[in-house]
């Protein structure tokens, strides 16, 4: 996994949630052999289980972990709240991506490593220090959808009231929206999140 990373949040989140313990291993951004190793190509996250099979995709990888013992994903999902998800990663990126590699996270700890991820990002996103110069446009341009948000959440427990696949798409979106500094979510969206983390035991990113 990288730390930053949404997706394996998702694994994380589902594995805190049922209490079970996820051994971690944070990969550098330049170590493809690594990742090429266990599934063939570059991609996290990955889900080694017991019986050392890797698993691909992070969504199936939430439903095997969910399907140990007694599901705790019991609510139903909205197809509002998917849409959401889908549409808002476009929002975030130009936000998130440029400041993880500003938060001394483990998979940026070395230079080489570092450089990988700016140069891979400058070709998908941009210049990281002019997307940060626009910082404002880029928050105006999102606060609409997380005004959205904030009529969806049924309850600070759960965006649906009780616990279901959606919780597993909005939550990692609103840590890597989280990192941004001068970023505020608007009142229902604060107190999920606030909530969720730390129903799951987890800190924020830093926030620069
Ligand atoms: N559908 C996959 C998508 C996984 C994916 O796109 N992972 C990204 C990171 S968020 C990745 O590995 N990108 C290649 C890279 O980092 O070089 C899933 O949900 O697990």
């Amino acid at each position: 996994m990288f730390e930053h990373c949404s997706l394996c949040f998702r694994v994380r989140m589902i594995a805190a949630l049922k209490r079970l313990h996820l051994q971690e291993m944070v990969v550098l951004d330049d170590d493809s052999e690594t990742m090429i190793g266990l599934v063939g190509k570059r991609i996290v996250p990955i889900l080694v289980k017991d019986d050392g099979q890797p698993m691909l995709e992070s969504m199936d990888m939430v439903a095997y972990v969910d399907g140990l013992g007694e599901s705790v994903l019991t609510g139903r999902q909205r197809s509002e709240v998917g849409a959401w998800s889908d549409r808002i990663v476009a929002k975030t990126a130009p936000l998130s991506q440029p400041r993880y590699p500003l938060l001394g996270l483990p998979e940026f700890g070395t230079i080489a490593a570092l450089d990988h991820y700016t140069l891979r990002k400058r070709k998908t996103l941009g210049d990281f220090v002019e997307l940060r110069a626009n910082t404002r446009h880029y928050i105006n341009a999102l606060m609409p959808d997380l005004e959205e948000l904030d009529q969806l959440i049924d309850s600070p427990s759960g965006v649906n009231g009780e616990l279901s696949l959606d919780d597993i798409r909005v939550l990692p979106l609103l840590r890597s929206a989280a990192t941004v500094k001068g970023l505020r979510f608007p009142r229902k969206v604060h107190d999920y999140f606030e909530t969720m983390m730390d129903r799951i035991g987890y800190q924020p990113l830093p926030a620069v």
